[in-house]
């Protein structure tokens, strides 16, 4: 048949989904895909949103075509929110910004920019470990792409000293992609002083810095001390490129509300850079859906709605801190003789545990807790109903 070459490909990460759903124990614990949980287990839809929702019902907005770039009252406010108010680049008015399906559409534009546009190595360099769709989606847009050295797997920390010499070994006027913040999958960040020694080196070796930024607000609760690494490359000169996300900070995952931009050097190469990135857009989907970016618009406009979102940002932020201290404090109740301290040290949405595959494996069979086979737990699939009884399955695997 004409598709008889086609032979069946691997799950996805929603596999875990999948068999979390088919599961019928009652005790059932699904810490697999990033997505935020309130403390009774449920999806939490920021009532920042619902509110933001209601006006633009109330006011009779249309459903008509958005431009090539989006919804420009969306796009300003979510540059201003990754840059900051006071940015000279955007002051300047020499930063290119389109809306983008969600982060990873973000992501794609600018991988298809890159390998349309960047002058230099066309290779991209991303963390190892990092999220699995930058791989292969930096390749399906044409790019070369390697890793550089991050997790310190005997230490549970970032292998500074590795991580700095494969930037260091990367051949000048490389691509390198940085996770803004709340580093996916392992939760762990550059301090600042590491932070300033790779902006640093990335600038001395004419290096590209490309930042995915999936999770502003939600690693600290403060969104910026969440762009505040990105914001010192901005200052140190470097024109960055930014993948910006606004499912997890506004609970807007199926809405798929992102953008995707570029500082330059000047307003001209700005609007050479539009175009381009027009020209790039149209003829992948004409336009971006229109719902997503009108509710975060309405949220980032209103000064009332935006102190309201920044509350409620907070508060999810903070209940996963709490349940990374209880997840941890549990374990050693339960007379656990290993060190969990990377457990409360981690930021953001995951915890990078440890754990073996076979661990991980025996998580689910034998207690019906589903995680990623690298050991990644979704913290936000913690609550004060579960946390004990997932401490318990984590102390029986680990230690016997
Ligand atoms: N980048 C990282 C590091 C992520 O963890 C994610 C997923 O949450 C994304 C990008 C893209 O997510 P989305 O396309 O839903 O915005
Ligand atoms: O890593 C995660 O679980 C989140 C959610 O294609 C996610 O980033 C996972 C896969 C995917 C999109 C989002």
């Amino acid at each position: 048949s004409t598709w008889s070459n086609v032979v069946e490909g691997p799950p996805a990460i929603l596999g875990i989904t999948e068999a979390f759903k088919a599961d019928k124990n009652p005790k059932k614990v699904n810490v697999g895909v990033g997505a935020y949980r309130d403390d009774s287990g449920k999806p939490y839809v920021l009532p920042s949103v619902r509110a933001a929702e209601k006006n633009i019902f109330a006011r009779g907005a249309d459903k008509e075509y958005a431009g090539i770039t989006g919804v420009p009252a969306f796009t300003k406010a979510a540059a201003t929110l990754a840059y900051g108010p006071e940015s000279a680049p955007l002051k300047d008015g020499r930063v290119c910004i389109t809306q983008s399906i969600s982060g990873t559409g973000a992501l794609r534009i600018g991988g298809d920019f890159f390998a349309k546009f960047y002058p230099g190595e066309k290779t991209i360099y991303i963390p190892a470990p990092s999220w699995p769709n930058h791989k292969v989606l930096f390749t399906n847009s044409g790019l070369k792409v390697k890793e550089y050295r991050y997790y310190d797997k005997t230490g549970i920390k970032l292998d500074s000293a590795g991580m700095l010499e494969d930037i260091k070994n990367a051949p000048q006027g490389s691509i390198i992609l940085l996770h803004a913040c709340a580093h996916n999958p392992t939760g762990i960040d550059p301090t600042t002083e590491q932070w300033a020694d790779i902006s640093k080196l990335i600038k001395e070796k004419s290096h590209f810095a490309f930042f995915d930024m999936a999770y502003q607000g939600f690693a600290s609760g403060d969104i910026n001390k969440d762009a505040a690494a990105m914001r010192q490359f901005v200052a140190d000169g470097h024109n960055v490129a930014v993948a910006q996300s606004f499912a997890k900070n506004m609970g807007l995952y199926g809405e798929r509300v992102g953008s995707f931009s570029l500082v330059t050097d000047s307003p001209a190469e700005k609007k050479a850079l539009d175009s381009q990135l027009k020209i790039l857009i149209r003829p992948m989907y004409s336009n971006p859906p229109i719902n997503g970016a009108l509710i975060a618009s309405e949220i980032l406009n209103s000064p009332e709605l935006t102190t309201q979102w920044l509350g409620e940002v907070k508060g999810m932020a903070d209940r996963i801190i709490v349940m990374r201290e209880s997840l941890k404090s549990n374990l050693e109740k339960l007379g656990s003789q290993k060190d969990w301290s990377h457990i409360t040290s981690q930021i953001g949405m995951f915890t990078y545990t440890g754990l073996t595959p076979e661990q991980v494996g025996r998580l689910a069979q034998e207690f019906s807790i589903y995680g990623t086979k690298d050991g990644r737990m979704s913290v936000s699939g913690f609550n004060s109903g579960n946390v004990e009884y997932v401490a318990e399955a984590i102390h029986k695997v680990t230690s016997s």
